[in-house]
């Protein structure tokens, strides 16, 4: 880890202590000489008025310089502090916390998405906080972060894990019914397992073809197998394939370098039976999605795999309104919910519905569509979910007998 790096740990202890150490001080400084002066001065000693003190220039003096001076010392110790945890250093990772009505979750810059805030040890982490809903609070008590996630406004905490772990992250305001579900951790993982867990599964493969699309790069490179200007993606990792280098043959094995040497300069390695027409990418492509596009070529370059419902179903926070077990949450349970008799409002009658495939796509799509009896209409709706994403979902729910 940078040594010159500040953690915001160390940004505020210092400023905490030296405030409650000023405190101690003075609460026992000054009880005791209250305690004395009662003593001294009680009634039976002294039941007269003896001097006639008339005021003292240097008691005033000091007793307005100290305390001055003291508070000025806090006041500078805070502010610093406090701009140590706005200065966000310039090599942080970003990372989206999108808070809702009840549950967390994180998304990285190529595009995958978690229920827990996986974070690389020693490397400062950008946490940008989003609101879907209400106000939410982002609070972290081991790195000392705390800080309002408000609907339609944009906020910041940053943060380093110095040492590996699982630390608490808790919602600090109070949201709703559910508030006390809006519970998860940071995980912090050694640098290399870290950007594993980076590439593996959860929508990376899904945002690497996002990438080369958006780059052109599709136009030049199939994903089926088919030759266009330059060779298919479908199937490359691991395998050899021959290079031209400085105009001699020789032949190696797609990996990682390879493929990022193959990006940022096409012509080092010109692969055989193909024209060295790919311009560069070095400076247009982010060191973030050069490792998204590997990750999808690693991944066979096909296309993103099925969504795994389960893992919506946390990570989209239906498990914090709805029970697996039968039990009644802020949500009815989702146990033996498919194919069950469902009693629902729907514009002010109320009607008896079959739970089939349409029923639990509607409820998914349009929650206010209809209104399960004896439940509060506060089901939020999931804009973001993409078709085979609801499908997924639906056939998790049907699972739960
Ligand atoms: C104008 C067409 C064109 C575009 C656009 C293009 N490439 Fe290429 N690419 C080629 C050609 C031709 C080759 C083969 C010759 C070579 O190695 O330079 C190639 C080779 C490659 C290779 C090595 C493949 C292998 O089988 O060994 C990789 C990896 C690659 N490109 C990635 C990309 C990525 C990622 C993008 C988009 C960011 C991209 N290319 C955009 C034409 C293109
Ligand atoms: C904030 C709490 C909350 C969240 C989050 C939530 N729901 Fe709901 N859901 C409800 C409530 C309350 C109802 C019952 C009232 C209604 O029908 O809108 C409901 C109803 C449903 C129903 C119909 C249940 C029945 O018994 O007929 C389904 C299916 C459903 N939700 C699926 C989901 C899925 C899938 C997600 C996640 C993508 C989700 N819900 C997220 C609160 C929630
Ligand atoms: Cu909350």
């Amino acid at each position: 880890m940078n040594p010159l790096l500040i953690t915001t740990t160390q940004a505020v202890d210092p400023v905490f202590k030296f405030i409650i150490g000023v405190s101690l001080v003075l609460l026992l400084g000054i009880t005791a000489t209250m305690v004395a002066f009662v003593i001294r001065y009680r009634r039976s000693r002294a039941p007269q008025p003896t001097s006639r003190c008339g005021g003292n220039i240097w008691l005033e003096i000091v007793w307005t310089a100290v305390p001055t001076a003291l508070v000025l010392a806090m006041f500078y110790y805070g502010w610093s502090g406090y701009l140590s945890l706005r200065n966000v250093p310039k090599d942080a990772l970003a990372v989206t916390a999108t808070a809702r009505q009840w549950s967390w979750s994180f998304t990285y810059a190529n595009g995958k998405t978690s229920a827990k805030l996986y974070v690389p040890v020693g490397k400062p982490v950008l946490v940008n906080l989003v609101s879907l809903d209400v106000l939410h609070g982002f609070y972290i008590p081991a790195f000392r972060v705390k800080h309002d996630v408000v609907p339609g406004m944009k906020n910041h905490v940053w943060f380093v894990a110095t040492k590996p772990g699982s630390y608490d992250l808790f919602c600090s305001v109070y949201c709703g019914v559910g508030h006390s579900a809006m519970i998860t951790s940071v995980e912090a993982i050694p640098p290399a397992e870290f950007a594993a867990w980076l590439q593996q599964g959860g929508g990376a493969e899904h945002a690497g073809k996002e990438i080369l699309e958006k780059h052109g790069c599709l136009g030049c490179h199939s994903l089926d197998g088919t030759r266009k200007v330059g060779p298919t993606f479908k199937g490359i990792w691991g395998q050899p394939v021959t290079v031209l280098t400085d105009g001699k043959e020789r032949t190696i094995t797609v990996d990682e370098a390879y493929l990022r040497r193959s990006i940022l300069e096409p012509n080092a390695d010109v692969v055989k039976g193909f024209q060295p027409v790919m311009p560069t990418f070095a400076g247009v492509l982010k060191d973030d999605e050069i490792a998204a596009i590997i990750g999808f070529i690693r991944s066979g370059g096909a296309e993103a795999p099925k969504p795994d419902g389960a893992r919506l179903a946390k990570e989209k926070g239906c498990l914090a309104c709805h029970s697996l077990d039968g039990s009644r949450g802020v949500g009815p349970t989702f146990k033996g919910l498919y194919h069950s008799r469902v009693a629902v409002w729907q514009n002010g009658t109320r009607l008896t519905v079959v739970a089939d495939d349409d029923y639990l796509r509607e409820s998914i799509r349009r929650p206010a569509a209809k209104i399960v009896a004896g439940f509060q209409p506060v089901m939020p709706t999931f804009p973001d979910l993409k078709d085979e994403e609801v499908e997924a979902l639906v056939e998790f729910v049907e699972a739960i007998k």
